[in-house]
């Protein structure tokens, strides 16, 4: 599409607050796309100008740190809601780029503007893994390098449980109160479980730190929703055709939502009046959004990309697919929700059929793929339980199991490689080696890993033989003749 036919509003760009109030740890591009945006319109509301944003990498992406500074911390979201319509944003609120990697020169300057007392609030995006807790049991993993770092070098964390238990700490001894930490990953109870990293973490420092940040630290939880997808040397193409030359810009949808406990004992902007919804509990919206979206988003990547596809929107713009996804949704994942109030579902899952549709956004389906073991236990195992428990049959999901395992071997249905990016890479591929095309052999293999699939799943023979038939089926047949025998047989049986 030339960028001549291409409808761009322009938002106004606004003079960047002077006054630091919240630190971010995670400068990827979901932060820059969702809450710097929120910020944004607050600032842009109220002319406030103590709300400006610290943003810091901890682990990797010095580059990126280097392009925000150089451009004086501005950049540009591209908020498509489809290729012939695009609302251009500068942001202005990041004020100060970190980076503090373990070979970065911007830690001790991260610590002390987390000892700072103008800073209220600590955010994060730090992905699913970024917390080191096991998906399965929500236990701290101290056993994994980066945390026996943390462990033994509590001044100098290379985590970010450790670098927020670093920056309490002298918040304690300092005697200034401690900031909120908002969690905005994917996860559930992302507020209890990153408080859960912490603390325990602390008391492998001193008890009575430990106690004073499980008593006195807020940790609300947020259900987080707006698709950015990693950008592209392509949208960078299509964006400076659009007159938008910035290494830093992101490209999202224009639908974006985000609910908040409302918990910040040193106060916080007014995200409100931006369309945050500031609620009590955020669990009824976290687990709809994160069982019926990210659950369909999963499906789409192992199953898609086996197919051989590469895009979300190039993978439901095919029956087979929607299919699957109207059966995962009336079947596996609704039944298991206690739904926020007034949620009207089958609006909510033809929105995300319009939303994944949207081909302006070429949503790679390898990137949805990444960190399978972290991702899938709150996705698609924690709602298998219930049904399973139920005595329901959730055929849909033993599919998508059985995607995910083939996936792991490392290539698609016709051979193509594709590199696993996933924490447990090494353990899922030693199973491979091991049991190769053993179906059940190597399928029992994957469900003794507690880390991913809980007891009763890995203890539900039906559940591991509907995996085994999905897996024969989709070598032998392909994912769409799978994927249509496998909704042809649960509507004959419905009907
Ligand atoms: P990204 O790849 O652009 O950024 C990831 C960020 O996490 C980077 O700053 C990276 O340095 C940091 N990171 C990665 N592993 C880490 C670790 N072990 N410790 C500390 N920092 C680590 O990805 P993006 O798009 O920003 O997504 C990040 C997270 O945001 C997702 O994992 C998800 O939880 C959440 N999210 C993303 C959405 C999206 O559409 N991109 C939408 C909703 C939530
Ligand atoms: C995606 C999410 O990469 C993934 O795992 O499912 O990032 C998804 O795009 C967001 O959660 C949408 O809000």
């Amino acid at each position: 599409m030339a960028a001549a036919d291409i409808h761009i509003e322009r938002e106004p760009s606004r003079r960047p607050p002077s006054g630091i109030g919240i630190v971010h740890l995670g400068l990827g591009a979901f932060h820059r796309a969702h809450q710097a945006v929120y910020l944004q319109r607050h600032l842009d509301r109220t002319g406030a100008d103590d709300w400006g944003i610290s943003s810091a990498n901890i682990r990797a992406n010095r580059t990126l740190v280097d392009q925000l500074r150089d451009g004086d911390c501005r950049y540009h979201v591209a908020e498509f809601s489809d290729s012939e319509h695009v609302t251009l944003r500068e942001v202005t609120a990041i004020r100060e780029a970190l980076y503090a990697g373990p070979d970065g020169p911007d830690r001790e300057r991260l610590l002390a503007r987390m000892s700072d007392p103008a800073v209220r609030i600590v955010t994060l995006t730090v992905t699913e893994k970024g917390y080191f807790l096991s998906p399965g049991s929500g236990e701290l993993l101290t056993n994994a390098p980066a945390i026996a770092h943390d462990i033994a070098h509590p001044e100098s964390p290379d985590t970010a449980p450790g670098t927020l238990l670093e920056a309490l700490a002298r918040r304690r001894s300092a005697g200034v109160p401690p900031f909120a930490v908002l969690c905005c990953d994917n996860m559930p109870h992302n507020g209890r479980r990153t408080r859960r990293a912490v603390v325990s973490l602390a008391r492998h420092r001193d008890g009575e730190l430990a106690d004073w940040i499980d008593a006195s630290v807020a940790f609300p939880s947020s259900m987080v929703d707006r698709i950015v997808p990693a950008m592209t040397d392509a949208d960078r193409t299509r964006l400076a055709g659009l007159g938008i030359d910035d290494p830093a810009a992101v490209v999202c949808e224009t639908f974006s939502q985000w609910v908040v406990e409302d918990d910040f004992p040193l106060g916080r902007p007014d995200w409100g009046a931006e369309g945050v919804e500031m609620v009590a509990d955020v669990t009824p919206f976290e687990t709809m959004k994160l069982r019926l979206l990210n659950g369909a988003h999963s499906l789409l990547a192992y199953l898609g990309a086996l197919a051989g596809i590469e895009t979300v929107d190039a993978a439901v713009a095919r029956p087979a697919f929607r299919q699957l996804l109207r059966h995962y949704w009336q079947q596996d994942a609704t039944p298991t929700l206690s739904l926020p109030a007034a949620t009207d579902v089958a609006a909510y899952t033809d929105g995300l059929l319009a939303r994944f549709g949207n081909d302006s956004l070429r949503h790679r389906l390898q990137q949805i793929a990444m960190d399978g073991s972290q991702k899938l236990p709150q996705r698609w195992l924690a709602g298998g339980v219930e049904r399973s428990i139920d005595g329901a049959d959730i055929n849909v999901t033993a599919l998508g199991v059985a995607g995910w395992i083939r996936y792991t071997a490392g290539t698609d249905l016709s051979g193509q490689p594709h590199p696993v990016d996933d924490p447990m890479a090494e353990t899922l591929a030693a199973l491979h080696r091991r049991h190769g095309d053993n179906h059940a052999a190597l399928i029992d293999a994957f469900l003794a890993l507690e880390a991913v699939f809980p007891a009763a799943l890995r203890d539900d023979r039906r559940f591991a033989q509907q995996i085994v038939g999905a897996l024969t089926r989709l070598e032998r047949d392909g994912v769409e003749a799978t994927i249509t025998a496998l909704t042809l047989t649960s509507s004959d049986r419905d009907a």
